[in-house]
């Protein structure tokens, strides 16, 4: 295993915090990745002397034994959570290499427990029935609520007992398509209270796209709300849900029933359209419900949920996670990430509809016991203060969020922040994309006023928590580095052939061996899972990122290699743009790329060509605008429209993205070689269009 443990092991003699000044360089915008490498933030003596991994001796011992002896080291963690049933001898199985045979990982089998169970009854039993696990901060000023351990296990029971009633079974299917109430952790828990599989949608996904997963996992039911207040928006959601089920309908898909939260505070029920027979108002039926409900024992490898994806092709992949494995790898990943102590308030302002929220909002503190808030408005309203009125409200200790808002919230100014305490926080974390060092530093200096280690934490949908994360109390962090695998995590850095390169180096970011969070499998697709993942360079799983390691063995993330673009820490796939383009009626072709964006990380940039005798005209630029966010939705609405005579194309005709990166760009000195093109003058005249404002 080597190269790494040799990593970290070196580390392991660097000094720990104790009397090292952070070298604090002023907010410098544009600033290079390489000045930085050398740039070390200490964790004070403080932090680290109460931290749960208080130095890099400590990480090495653990991470030691957890790479020398997995079964050991996981099972010990596993054997504080509750279990009917004990695993069998093995504590995992796994074939991650395409060439033995199919890849298959298994964690914790033939032992069966509950996540929910975890979660809320045995925290209750434990005598924090009476702590707050939710508070819930409105879109509002003072709109807010809260929930004990005790009263969240109550209405998770309700919402259980109404689903069984309904019919809904282990094993089936439910789609969650709600706005941040405290109603979607609540149903994601009582999914898995009787072993139903949730998939949840992110409501900001447009009805096409809920369709399109609504028809791939068939779902029981599908729980939603009227509509949500956004900043000064109302998203009328029930009439998206309402578009996408006559469409599921249309393909043969059919619902027993749509169960609807009424959010008073953006719609009344009398201003909701309704479909009788299949809408059920949430507040009519639920609350009679028992307040118990008896747990569904399932098995480790039993399905805990799906989470649809962007990969490189049209089709969002239903990234599927059983419960065993996510469960014990969540809470630890929490735990040791963010230093974890029962006192904590935890805030994460990421939404449920993204892995983040699964993870790092519902189970990864509630396993471990702990206050999160809930926040469902917007981060710039009213005004660009509103993190730092709701962190001090709730005195949050440990504030993770996306660089994406670090940036926007810098440009508002410091006066939003300062004007605020913030003297609760202790942790922060970063998380969707890389976090460059400028952004890190205003988040250092001037949110945790240069007091808060950060944890900027590299994972994945399909790796159901932290892989690559700073302990924050453990060793000195390097400004847009997400430092050093967590236990049982092997990252290797190949070539494009696939061969392991040791000490400094820049390549394809894999990891070797399997790890308990890992996902299983891409729904009704396992040959899809071993194509995208585990061919690409066979022996190892193959992120999509590329990532290099400088000489101190930190690891800096380098962004997507495939055709993913990531904009404001969402994952979208080109291809997933272009059919949406090409779906409108005047669109012949479309190439879409990501370009940088000063706020959103990178930007969507679309190339189209339009039906021959098409006039070019703001008009149509716009509706091509609408089609994206119609089928996509708002977020992956392309920034800039570029007209294109024609694509440039190799004689086999595959559209070459590398110049179109180029041209959008704008680096036209260094297009390469375009001597391989079908014709080179489209080149020409794509950039004379880009000169030219249409
Ligand atoms: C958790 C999440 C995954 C992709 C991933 C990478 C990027 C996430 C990052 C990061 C650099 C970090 N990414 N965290 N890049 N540093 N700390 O975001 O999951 O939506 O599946 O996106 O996001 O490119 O491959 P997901």
């Amino acid at each position: 295993t080597s190269d790494h443990l040799r990593h970290v092991e070196s580390m392991a003699t660097m000094p720990s915090g104790a009397g090292k000044i952070p070298r604090l360089n002023a907010v410098i915008l544009g600033e290079s990745l390489a000045s930085e490498e050398d740039d070390l933030v200490y964790p004070s003596e403080q932090f680290s002397s109460q931290a749960l991994v208080p130095s890099p001796q400590k990480y090495l011992e653990m991470y030691r034994r957890s790479i020398e002896d997995p079964a050991g080291f996981w099972s010990d963690i596993a054997s504080e959570f509750y279990w009917k049933q004990k695993w069998s001898e093995e504590v995992y199985s796994e074939n991650m290499d395409v060439r033995n045979g199919p890849i298959h990982i298994e964690w914790f089998k033939g032992g069966f427990t509950n996540i929910c169970y975890n979660c809320l009854d045995k925290n209750v039993e434990s005598g924090i029935g009476d702590k707050i696990a939710l508070y819930w901060e409105g879109n509002e000023l003072g709109i807010d609520g809260s929930l004990t351990y005790r009263q969240l296990l109550e209405r998770v029971c309700q919402l259980s007992n109404y689903m069984k009633d309904i019919g809904v079974r282990k094993g089936d299917a439910v789609v969650i398509y709600l706005p941040m109430l405290m109603e979607l952790p609540i149903a994601m828990l009582a999914c898995a209270r009787i072993g139903a599989v949730h998939s949840v949608v992110f409501a900001g996904f447009s009805a096409e796209s809920l369709a399109q997963r609504i028809i791939d996992c068939k779902p029981k039911v599908v729980i939603t709300c009227n509509a949500v207040m956004r900043g000064s928006k109302i998203i009328y959601l029930k009439d998206i849900v309402d578009k996408a089920l006559t469409e599921s309908t249309e393909n043969g898909i059919s619902i027993d029933a749509c169960l609807v939260f009424e959010n008073q505070s953006a719609l009344k029920k009398e201003a909701t359209k309704w479909h009788e027979g299949r809408d059920v108002w949430w507040q009519d039926v639920v609350p009679k419900y028992p307040t118990t409900c008896s747990v569904e024992w399932v098995d480790a490898e039993d399905p805990l949920f799906l989470l649809y994806t962007s990969g490189s092709t049209g089709k969002p992949k239903g990234v599927l996670h059983t419960t065993g494995g996510y469960m014990v790898y969540t809470a630890t990943t929490f735990k040791y990430a963010f230093d974890y102590k029962p006192s904590d308030v935890y805030w994460c302002t990421a939404d449920c509809g993204w892995i983040t929220g699964h993870s790092y909002v519902s189970y990864g503190p509630l396993l471990n016991g702990a206050t999160c808030v809930v926040f469902e408005g917007a981060p710039n309203y009213p005004d660009s203060g509103r993190c730092w009125d709701i962190v001090d409200k709730y005195k949050v200790t440990i504030f993770y969020t996306a660089p994406t808002l670090v940036r926007s919230l810098m440009r508002d100014g410091n006066e939003y922040v300062t004007r605020y305490s913030r003297k609760s926080l202790r942790v922060l974390g970063s998380v969707g994309e890389p976090i460059n060092p400028s952004a890190w530093r205003w988040y250092f200096n001037v949110v945790g006023d240069s007091r808060c280690p950060i944890s900027d934490t590299w994972w994945q949908t399909e790796t159901g928590g932290f892989m690559i994360t700073p302990l924050p109390g453990a060793w000195a962090q390097k400004p847009g580095s997400a430092t050093f695998p967590f236990f049982g995590v092997q990252p290797v850095i190949v070539d494009e052939k696939g061969t392991e390169i040791e000490g400094e180096c820049s390549g394809y970011l894999c990891v070797k061996g399997s790890w308990p969070g890992a996902f299983r499998t891409l729904y009704g697709d396992h040959e899809r899972y071993e194509t995208t993942y585990f061919k690409p360079f066979p022996g190892y799983y193959f992120s999509g990122d590329g990532c290099s390691r400088d000489k101190d063995g930190y690891h800096w993330l380098t962004g997507r290699v495939d055709d993913v673009i990531n904009v404001s820490g969402h994952r979208i796939g080109t291809a997933e743009v272009e059919s949406a383009l090409v779906s409108h009626p005047q669109c012949a072709e479309a190439a879409v790329v990501g370009v940088e964006h000063e706020i959103k990380g990178q930007g969507i940039y679309a190339f189209v060509t339009l039906v021959e005798g098409v006039p070019y005209s703001e008009e149509l630029r716009k509706s091509l605008i609408v089609t994206v966010r119609n089928q996509i939705g708002a977020f992956a609405a392309p920034d800039v429209v570029h007209w294109a005579p024609a694509l440039p194309k190799t004689r086999s005709g595959k559209i070459m993205r590398r110049i179109l990166r180029k041209i959008a760009s704008r680096q036209l000195d260094e297009l390469g070689d375009t001597s391989t093109l079908a014709d080179p003058a489209v080149v020409d005249q794509l950039i004379e269009l880009g000169n030219s404002k249409i």
